[in-house]
Order: C-alpha cells, then sequence, then structure tokens
C-alpha cells in the first residue's frame, strides 16, 4: 500500500527535471525502504547518528532521544526502539563521542551520558550555551565533526517578518572546542541545517529567503561572509574573524557573483540549487565515502531537500583554487520532508525526515527511510567539467555514439539570481548558451560541449539538459538535466574544429539582443514582472463609482494552507480581492475555471525556467484571474467582474510544490 502512495506523491510533486520518455525507473536502481515505527513514537527526526554496533540513534523535534536496534530489517525484520533521553528543546544534531552524546538544544549543546549502564541516560550536562531570544525561529544545530575530529554547530536566524540576529551569534558557525568554547567561525548564514565535511573543507547548506535567491551550497573558510547580514552586527565582537559591518552590504540586485567583486569577504556560493527546479530547501548533505557501496558517485555529496522531499547530488571540483560544480537530481518520492542523511555501515543511506510545521511533498509527518543501491548501473551524467570554451560530460556508462553526437541532444541555458535584501529571487538575464561543436570519446563515456568562450558567464548557473542522450541499450538518462555553477572557467587548451564530431548549425538565437537585455540589468524584467494584464487588475476600474460590490480576502497559514477554504460571489459582481500572504514562504493567488485546479498547478509546475519570469502562471484559458508572486508578509489586490455563469470554481495557489495543498472554492451563485 505504501508504494502505492509513494508513487502518487512522485507525480504531484516532482519537477521537471524528473521528467523521462522511457521507462526507466529510478526503483531499478535505488529503492527506498521505509523502518516501521511503532504509532505512539513521534520519530521527528532532528539529528541522526549510526552506532558503530549498528544501532541508529536519533534525537527528535520533541525532545527525545531514541536507540534503534535493528534498523536494516534483518532476520524478523523488525526494529526494536528504546528511549535513552526525554525533555530536550528540540534537539535538531546529534553526535556520539563514544562513551557519551553530544546534543543540540535550542540554547545549548548537552552531554547525555548513561553512567549506570541501564540503557537511559542519567547525566545531562550542560556542555555549551548561547543566549536566546525566544523567537521560534532561533534553530540550532549540531556539533558535526570534521574528519580531524574538531566539532561545529551553527545557529539560526530568529524570523521577524526578515532575518534577524536578536541574540548574540545568530547567523554564525561556530567551532566547538573539546572543552565546550565557541569559536566564531564564519557568519552570513541564514538556515544552516546542513553543514560539514567534504574533502575535509568546511562546508553548509543554505535555503532561499531574505539575501538568497535560491538555495546554495557555500565553502566557508574562517571569516567568510555568505550572505546574509544579520549575523555581521556581532562582527566587532571579541573572537570575531568577520571584519565587514552590516553597512557594506548593499541591496542593489545585482547578482552576489559581481557585488562579491566590491564587498570582500562576501562568499560566493559553490553551487546553486535553482529553486523550484531541483528542490526548494536545502538541508542535510554527505560525502560519498562508501567506495562504490552506493553506487558509481563515489566521492560525490548527497543532499537532502526538506520541501520536494527529494535528494540531489553534487559533484564539486576546484577550478583556480575555487569550488564549484553540478546539482544533478538524483532520487524523490521520500514520505516527509528530508532532514538528515547518515552512511548506514553497509553503504546504504539513512534518511531522515520531519514535516511538522515545515510543508513538504511527502505528506507524512516523519519517517525514518533507508535508501539502498540495488547493483544495478544507473545510465546518469556522472560528472561535468569546466572547460576554457565549454563542458565535459562524463557519463556512468557509454553512450550511443550516434545520438551523443546529435546537436539537437543538448541544449544550454545560462542565469542567475539577484542579491537582495528581498526574499528569494526571480530568475534573471537568462540566456540561450549556443553549441559549436560536440566531441564524443572513442569509449563514449565522454562528450565535451564546445561553446563560443563568451557566451559562458561567471557566476552564473548554466543549465545542462541532454536530453537527447541515450545509452548503447537505447535507455534515455534517468535525469537529463545539471545545473552547473561557474565560478571559474577552467584552463587549458581549447579543442579545434578539426576534433569537432559534430559541428553545430548556427544557432536560432540573436545573441546580440540576449546580451543587451541582461546588460541592461533588471529593469526590463521588473517592468514585465510587475505590468498589470486583463486577469491581474491591480488597481480599481474606474467605471466602478461605487466601489466594488463584495470584498474578499484570503490569506495564507504556515503548512502550505489558506486560511479560507470557501468562498461565495454573486455571479457577475464586482470582487476585489485581498491576499495577504502571511507565511514565511512565497504564494500566489490563482482562480480557475471549475475543476481546473489542478491542471492549472501542474502547468505551473512544467514551466521551468520560465517559471519565475511569470510568477508560475501558466498561459492557458483555465486561468481567469490572478495575482503575482506575493512574498512573505506583503500582500496583493486584484479586481474583477464575478463569472456570469454560476457554479464551483477553484482558487490555487501554483507556486511549484503547493497546488496539491493550496486549493479552495469559488462558489458563484445566482
Ligand atoms: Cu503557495
Amino acid at each position: 500500500m505504501k508504494n502505492i502512495l509513494l508513487t502518487t506523491l512522485i507525480t504531484v510533486g516532482c519537477t521537471s527535471a524528473f521528467a523521462q520518455s522511457k521507462p526507466n525507473k529510478i526503483d531499478d536502481y535505488y529503492r527506498i525502504i521505509t523502518i516501521p515505527i511503532p504509532e505512539n513514537i513521534k520519530m521527528e527526526i532532528g539529528g541522526m547518528q549510526v552506532l558503530p554496533d549498528g544501532r541508529l540513534a536519533t534525537s527528535t523535534r520533541r525532545g527525545e532521544v531514541w536507540m534503534i536496534g535493528n534498523p536494516y530489517l534483518k532476520g524478523d525484520g523488525k526494529p526494536s526502539f528504546h528511549r535513552f533521553a526525554s525533555g530536550l528543546h528540540e534537539p535538531l544534531g546529534l553526535y556520539y563521542r563514544g562513551k557519551d552524546f553530544l546534543v543540540s538544544q535550542r540554547g545549548e549543546v548537552t552531554r547525555l551520558e548513561d553512567t549506570d549502564h541501564d540503557g537511559v541516560a542519567d547525566v545531562y550536562d550542560s556542555f555549551s550555551r548561547w543566549p536566546l531570544s525566544g523567537n521560534y525561529h532561533q534553530y540550532s544545530y549540531g556539533p558535526v565533526a570534521m574528519p580531524n575530529g574538531e566539532m561545529l554547530v551553527t545557529l539560526n536566524l530568529d524570523w521577524v517578518g526578515r532575518g534577524a540576529s536578536q541574540s548574540k551569534w545568530r547567523g554564525w558557525m561556530l567551532k566547538l572546542g573539546q572543552d565546550g568554547k565557541l569559536t566564531p567561525w564564519a557568519t552570513g548564514l541564514r538556515s544552516p541545517s546542513g553543514f560539514g565535511s567534504y574533502k575535509g573543507d568546511i562546508f553548509y547548506t543554505e535555503n532561499q529567503g531574505d539575501w538568497v535567491g535560491s538555495g546554495r551550497m557555500t565553502h566557508l573558510e574562517k571569516g567568510d561572509f555568505a550572505g546574509n547580514p544579520a549575523g555581521l552586527r556581532w562582527s566587532k565582537e571579541e573572537g570575531s574573524p568577520v571584519k565587514l559591518t552590516p553597512e557594506d552590504v548593499p541591496s542593489t540586485g545585482e547578482p552576489l557573483y559581481d557585488v562579491a567583486k566590491k564587498v570582500p569577504g562576501l562568499k560566493p556560493p559553490a553551487v546553486w540549487f535553482p529553486h523550484t527546479l531541483v528542490g526548494i530547501s536545502t538541508s542535510d548533505f554527505k560525502e560519498d565515502i562508501t567506495n562504490g557501496a552506493f553506487g558509481p558517485f563515489a566521492g560525490q555529496m548527497f543532499v537532502g531537500d526538506q520541501g520536494h522531499s527529494i535528494i540531489t547530488r553534487v559533484d564539486l571540483e576546484k577550478v583556480n583554487g575555487v569550488w564549484q560544480g553540478t546539482v544533478f537530481p538524483f532520487r524523490e518520492g521520500f514520505m516527509s520532508g528530508i532532514l538528515r542523511l547518515e552512511w548506514g555501515l553497509d553503504g546504504s543511506m539513512f534518511v531522515g525526515q520531519t514535516s511538522r510545521g515545515w510543508a513538504a511533498t511527502g505528506k507524512e509527518e516523519f519517517g525514518i527511510q533507508r535508501l539502498v543501491w540495488t547493483g544495478k548501473m544507473p545510465f546518469e551524467m556522472k560528472t561535468v567539467r569546466s572547460m576554457p570554451d565549454g563542458f565535459e560530460i562524463t557519463f556512468t556508462s557509454p553512450v550511443d555514439k550516434k545520438a551523443a553526437a546529435e546537436q539537437d541532444a543538448y541544449k544550454m541555458n545560462s542565469f542567475t539570481y539577484r542579491y537582495h535584501r528581498t526574499y528569494g529571487s526571480p530568475i534573471i538575464n537568462t540566456e540561450e548558451v549556443p553549441l559549436k561543436g560536440i566531441i564524443v570519446s572513442e569509449d563514449g563515456l565522454r562528450v565535451r560541449l564546445v561553446v563560443d568562450p563568451a557566451a559562458l558567464r561567471k557566476g552564473y548557473i548554466h543549465e545542462i539538459k541532454a536530453e537527447g542522450v541515450k545509452s548503447t541499450d537505447g535507455n534515455n538518462l534517468l535525469h537529463s538535466t545539471g545545473y552547473y555553477t561557474l565560478n571559474e572557467i577552467a584552463g587549458g587548451q581549447p579543442a579545434s574544429a578539426s576534433q569537432f564530431t559534430t559541428t553545430a548549425k548556427a544557432a536560432a538565437v540573436d545573441h546580440s539582443a540576449h546580451m543587451a537585455a541582461a546588460s541592461g540589468s533588471a529593469t526590463a524584467e521588473t517592468a514585465s514582472n510587475t505590468a498589470a494584464s486583463a486577469k491581474r487588475v491591480t488597481e480599481m476600474p474606474a467605471s466602478w463609482t461605487n466601489g466594488p460590490d463584495q470584498v474578499v480576502t484570503i490569506g495564507t497559514v504556515p503548512g502550505l494552507k489558506f486560511d479560507i477554504s470557501e468562498i461565495q460571489v454573486k455571479a457577475g459582481s464586482k470582487i476585489k480581492v485581498v491576499f495577504n500572504n502571511n507565511d514565511d514562504m512565497l504564494h500566489n493567488l490563482v482562480i480557475t475555471k471549475p475543476g481546473a485546479a489542478n491542471a492549472v498547478g501542474e502547468a505551473g509546475l512544467n514551466l521551468g525556467l520560465k517559471g519565475t519570469e511569470l510568477n508560475y502562471v501558466p498561459k492557458t484559458n483555465d486561468v481567469l484571474f490572478h495575482t503575482n508572486i506575493v512574498e512573505p508578509e506583503k500582500s496583493e489586490a486584484i479586481y474583477f467582474i464575478a463569472p456570469k455563469q454560476a457554479g464551483t470554481y477553484q482558487f490555487v495557489c501554483t507556486f511549484p510544490g503547493h497546488y496539491s495543498l493550496m486549493q479552495g472554492k469559488l462558489k458563484v451563485v445566482k
């Protein structure tokens, strides 16, 4: 029964990046196994650690620590559950030190020990403390240990309609000494739930929000500033390695990469996760240290996504000393929101999940699942490497060389986001990157995509689609899109035309026109985004001399909900709808024909790169009226004449991932 449910969710939650035309199913390669949890345990995973004896230790958002025996479901297939500790304040991290555990509570790291060996902690020691404001958004994460034994913690910003640092070191990553001493390391963090080591370097993942155009992963060196200025409030405090002050950070709406050239210490991310195209809220990540037990991606990274209930794959390379690389879709269809990833002793992956208050595509409130490689080789893009004149893709198995040499097999675009104090960002400055030539390697494992070097843009995300590539046995790629964040362009020898397997026919794109639009910056785009249309009238029509006949107010509440499920209006009457976004996520309000809400939501999801520009409102007759995307704590009013035909019309939010939950009825009566 569970499988049927999951299949349904995949259809609802998947983005266009997961679309595939041949029945080559991910389940054949990576299988999800659900660990059954007794009904009386609210296993909302906050922290997770695999113990050397095979047990799985978890901390829950309800304040408990559990020891799970037989999490691999061997023998009788039944896990055991034993409560080790309770009464903690939302512990979102757990670290096992051999004889004791460290867990984060909101206001401290606590040491738990079972000194009388009865299986229950009897020592709860305050190991390290920091002040609290009481704001609901003061999540505290960690400790996470680096390979050299150093421990890290991160402190989430407060939310007061924007990110704020109301008590010391909020918005920071700190090193935690074995004596409990905290040493500030870097700031600019907003919602840093995922952090730790990749090849010994420190990385953290960030969620879209104010000053954060889209999800991202940043390499944090000592003294770095990752982008949200709230934490800079403490940069003058003793021990701070950061010199910037909040006044040093301009909100111009230029790309972060460009602003970083003028603001020393501002660190562009290694990888952007384009919002809704590959997830909406990055969480934990783990380097693949399984030496092949988890498949062909050893040395790469897997990253959880809370809101879309997916795991993505990140392949990094260092070019000119700077980390950068590609994010690929990897596995969708988990049961709840993914917060924690942990390698099992057998090279499988435990996936710890929770969605209370943080809506997710996976509809369960919480869960633990295990992702297991079946041993079958998935046909995927394995890596993408920067080249002086484009990119080289390697594949997990040889490609059909004829199909791979077709110009139409590929499509490349580049785009970026605005860096500004506003919540999120539309996709800006999109350009097609025309191919000049294709070089398919003799062994069929590598394809080089050659472009005009002038078409590569530093700091931009390069979307690489390889939909036409097939394996030697005729399979499509399981996932045909990768998003490469190009901070640096690799040196080396450009390809000469004589090496081309295929020389591209002249592209139909007017490159110069696109460049002009891009350098003209954000203004043109803003104008088209805010322009009123017949379906979105934002000023009361002059002919409504007595005002509207009816004013309707619709709000949002956290958890992907509208605050009202049904509205009644009179056919043909003058209506003003005020849409208040009270939530801390982006939403819109779209009024559709009867029965059309799901189709409109699906069409919004499939807009891909065009989505943000169109406010996720698809161009279809099923859409009668709509608002634009409304930021948190903002509102928008629209005016329209109610349909003359009575019936049950619908309203829906078409922001990707929302439409299946955010729906209501608009009853039009005579
Ligand atoms: Cu929404």
